[in-house]
């Protein structure tokens, strides 16, 4: 790799890619091993077959003489990344013994007759089911205590609290939070019959905003963030680190099937020298939050060398002149002092890119879409998918098929009440937000709630397989969860928000519930299909699966009747009426997935009026968004700190968090094994510390006397915080990283680590509301 803080490109090493020995792959940090395409990265720890804790799960112990072991085989549907991976699980006496990938399966394997597997933070769900760690039984607050009650008291409870709530605050002050959940009914619960307009969730909230606006608006939908990766030939991995994100995953195995099987190229743009950009054919080391004016230099390469697809923009594009003048003057040269890149790779990757096309793709997501001016960056990076004509053309941008499926509301005659129909979001209703141009685009922003509970215009949550105080300003995020008047939690393990609630509801992990899963992207790139499970295992302890949970406060409510369903497993066999399938079936003949209807390329075709919006001055609320934060609807440059931060003489370091391959969001931290595992792989496992770690460049650290081990101290203009060190060339100078979901709030028992968001305040893109993680900061040697 070159180290001179700018552009790298290392050599790939294709075998490494496929062969599933150990490889130790040298140059950067302290050395990372990586198991090329399963993404298992500790060197010394084979996986265990067996889970560490395989306590007697249940609290009565059966006095009988233990009957013959039973074993058997069952199926689930790994829910950590909602990416859908099948499971198949041993079973021996009602515990889980052994946990392995789905052969064939469409977001587990590299398609039919081939291996399915898991990558290391779908194993924890094993770990997960038996863990005694997890929250047992039902809690309610009483006298400032948190209590364990039955789930009848707890239900009746929230029942009472929940009417004094609207009576008192009104119901469309209480504020849905459902995230993960492995059912939809919770929209059922709080929309339609208690009634709240408001709702936080992943998506445009805290994922990837303007990746998703993007998409959407410019015509493609929000897959724009995958491409038919297995038929490609040139491959643009732009702010991801895939073969970490889904480590062995669909996503890794296509990009291994297209090196086999089409030698395509594989090129990461990143800041960071991250596994992915280690197995690229170049690493593009750009300067954060830069991005858009690294794509147009490149639209205005493939302009001016003819190699765009004149035909389609021709004929399926509306805008274009307006691209075309946004990036006349933007020259390679001209982005290279602004991204840091040499103006030769620009030319390289734009013509590479634009020669493969249309078997030429690139996937963005999260690291084009959380800071301040990402809304036009992730615009002028879809755009080049336009430009080149690559849309849902094999090895292009896919439009890929989900199978529709029933509602069972409809199916059983339900006629749900919709009694949020009248409500408008306060973000749309109160002047207090009137500064706010996202108000135009969405119900509600991640980072504004604090300032809605201050207002009053916020006073209770639902927070169900949901963090927020690890998502944005968490300072003010633990003060608002403080200060709410009801506080609901559904979790499998104490959090900061579950230790604040006013009700605790011990949620049954994956293994032991019903999940149904009918996804787009896959190993199959003309096959739309269908996964599902039914629980491998009994709820543990004394918990239950999340629809009995919401259908147990809504009895309690009285609304009893809209739910009629005995089971989880008959709600979802009544969604899959239309295929005249049940869960059963999917999981009788030895795995868990069908595939269902075939579906070709090109599907614009079949409708007249598709276009791909280069320009969306059509969208009258975008355009009005744009417009009050001062910019256009066409592709345009925003440098950095428009909207988010600027660096400064005091703050002179740019922190971003980041995803560690051991951990689900902060979601896994409980996890001893998956936190000895994040240790080793830093060389710190001998220290007696399990949070994370500030990556800080060499040259960085030795301007601070900062070695890796050490603790430190990062600040921000608005708050700070504590974690260890570790040195590294990963990170480019003025760059650093820790990773989230660590700290004050999360599950970790003692909180260890910082949670990298007490460095942040209300940062975000402005036309989403997607809180921008790019922060200023400063970091000291110094701490314990
Ligand atoms: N292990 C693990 N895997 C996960 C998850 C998890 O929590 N843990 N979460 C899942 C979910 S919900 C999602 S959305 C996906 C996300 O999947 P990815 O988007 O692939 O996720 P990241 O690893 O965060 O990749 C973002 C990359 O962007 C880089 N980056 C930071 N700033 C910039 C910048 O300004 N410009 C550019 N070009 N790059 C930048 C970072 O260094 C990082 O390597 O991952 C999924 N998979
Ligand atoms: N700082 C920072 N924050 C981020 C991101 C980032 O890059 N940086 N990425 C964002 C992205 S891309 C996404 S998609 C979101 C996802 O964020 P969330 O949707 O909040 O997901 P998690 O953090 O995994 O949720 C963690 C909670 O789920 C609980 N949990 C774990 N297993 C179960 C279970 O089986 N049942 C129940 N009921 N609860 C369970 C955990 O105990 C924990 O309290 O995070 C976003 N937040
Ligand atoms: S990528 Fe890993 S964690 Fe995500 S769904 Fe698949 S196996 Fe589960
Ligand atoms: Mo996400």
């Amino acid at each position: 790799m070159s180290t001179d803080g700018t552009t790298g490109s290392s050599e790939r090493d294709r075998v490494d890619l496929t062969r599933r020995k150990l490889v130790q792959v040298g140059g950067v940090g302290a050395g990372i091993a990586v198991s090329g395409c399963l993404g298992i990265f500790d060197e010394e720890e084979p996986e265990p077959e067996t889970p560490e804790e395989t306590e007697t799960p249940t609290e009565e112990p059966e006095e009988e003489e233990p009957e013959e072991p039973t074993e058997q085989v069952a199926y689930g549907n790994c829910w950590i990344c909602h990416h859908n991976c099948g499971q198949e699980v041993v079973v021996e006496n009602d515990a889980i013994t052994y946990l392995t990938g789905v052969d064939g399966h469409p977001r587990g394997s590299a398609g039919e007759g081939t291996e399915g597997t898991v990558c290391p933070k779908g194993q924890i769900q094993m770990d997960k089911v038996h863990d005694p760690a997890r929250i047992k039984q039902p809690h309610v607050r009483r006298n400032g205590e948190l209590e364990e009650v039955s789930w009848e008291e707890a239900f009746e409870y929230t029942a009472k609290r929940l009417e004094e709530f609207d009576e008192e605050h009104g119901a469309e002050t209480f504020l849905d939070a459902g995230s993960w959940a492995t059912t939809d009914v919770f929209r059922n619960l709080w929309r339609d019959l208690y009634g709240t307009p408001e709702r936080i969730g992943r998506g445009i909230h805290v994922c990837a905003g303007p990746t998703f606006q993007s998409g959407s608006t410019m015509g493609v939908g929000s897959d724009n963030r995958f491409p038919d990766y297995q038929n490609s030939e040139y491959i643009i991995a732009w702010g991801r680190n895939v073969l970490e994100t889904f480590a062995g995953q669909f996503e890794a195995k296509g990009i291994m099937t297209a090196f086999e099987e089409n030698d395509a190229t594989l090129v990461t743009i990143d800041p960071q020298h991250t596994e992915t950009a280690q197995k690229s054919d170049k690493w593009l080391q750009i300067e954060p939050r830069t991005d858009g004016a690294l794509a147009l230099a490149m639209g205005h390469v493939i302009i001016e060398e003819g190699l765009y697809d004149e035909e389609f923009v021709e004929e399926r594009t509306y805008g274009f002149d307006a691209y075309r003048e946004a990036v006349a003057d933007k020259t390679p040269e001209w982005a290279e002092e602004i991204t840091g890149i040499d103006a030769e790779d620009i030319r390289e990757i734009a013509t590479g890119f634009a020669e493969a096309a249309p078997q030429a793709g690139i996937t963005i997501w999260t690291g084009t879409a959380q800071y301040g001016n990402a809304w036009k960056a992730s615009q002028s990076i879809t755009a080049l998918n336009g430009l080149v004509g690559n849309i849902d053309r094999p090895g292009g941008l896919r439009m890929w098929q989900g199978v529709p499926l029933a509602n069972p509301f409809e199916e059983q005659g339900v006629d749900l009440p919709n009694n949020a129909a009248g409500e408008t979001p306060a973000l749309r209703k109160y002047e207090e937000y009137e500064e706010y141009p996202v108000r135009h685009t969405t119900g509600i922003a991640h980072n504004l709630v604090p300032e809605m509970v201050e207002n009053g215009h916020i006073n209770g949550i639902y927070c169900h397989y949901d963090n927020p105080l690890k998502d944005g300003n968490a300072e003010a995020w633990i003060e608002a969860i403080e200060e709410m008047d009801l506080v609901i939690s559904v979790d499998a393990y104490w959090s900061g928000v579950s230790r604040m609630a006013d009700v605790v509801f011990p949620e049954a992990t994956q293994l032991e519930k019903d999940t149904l899963g009918t996804g787009t992207w896959s190993a199959y790139s003309e096959h739309s299909w269908i996964t599902g499970s039914t629980a491998a295992v009994e709820p543990q302890w004394n918990t239950k699966p999340g629809f009995d949970i919401i259908v147990g406060i809504a009895e309690a409510m009285g609304w009893g009747e809209y739910f009629p369903w005995d089971s989880h497993e008959e709600y979802l066999n009544d969604k899959l009426s239309t295929l005249d399938l049940t869960l059963e079936d999917l999981e009788a003949g030895g795995d868990n997935y069908e595939l269902v209807d075939e579906y070709g390329y090109e599907q614009w075709k079949n409708d007249d009026d598709w276009q791909f919006r280069f320009d969306i001055d059509g969208l009258d609320n975008f355009a009005t968004a744009a417009e009050e934060a001062g910019m256009g609807t066409a592709p345009e440059w925003v440098p950095p700190g428009t909207y988010g931060d600027e660096l400064s003489d005091d703050y002179p370091l740019e922190l971003f968090d980041t995803r560690a391959v051991f951990f689900s969001h902060g979601g896994d931290q409980h996890n001893e094994r998956m936190l000895d595992r994040n240790a080793r792989r830093h060389g710190l496992e001998d220290e007696d510390y399990r949070g994370n770690y500030l990556v800080i460049n060499p040259e960085d650290a030795a301007e601070r006397g900062i070695e890796t081990g050490d603790m430190v101290q990062v600040e921000s203009e608005t708050g700070d915080g504590e974690l260890m060190a570790y040195v590294s060339e990963r990170t480019k100078p003025g760059f650093v990283t820790m990773e989230y979901g660590f700290g004050e709030g999360s599950v970790q028992p003692d909180n260890e680590g910082m949670n990298s968001m007490k460095v942040h305040a209300t940062q975000m893109d402005p036309i989403s509301g997607q809180p921008d993680r790019h922060v200023a900061v400063d970091v000291e040697s110094g701490g314990d």
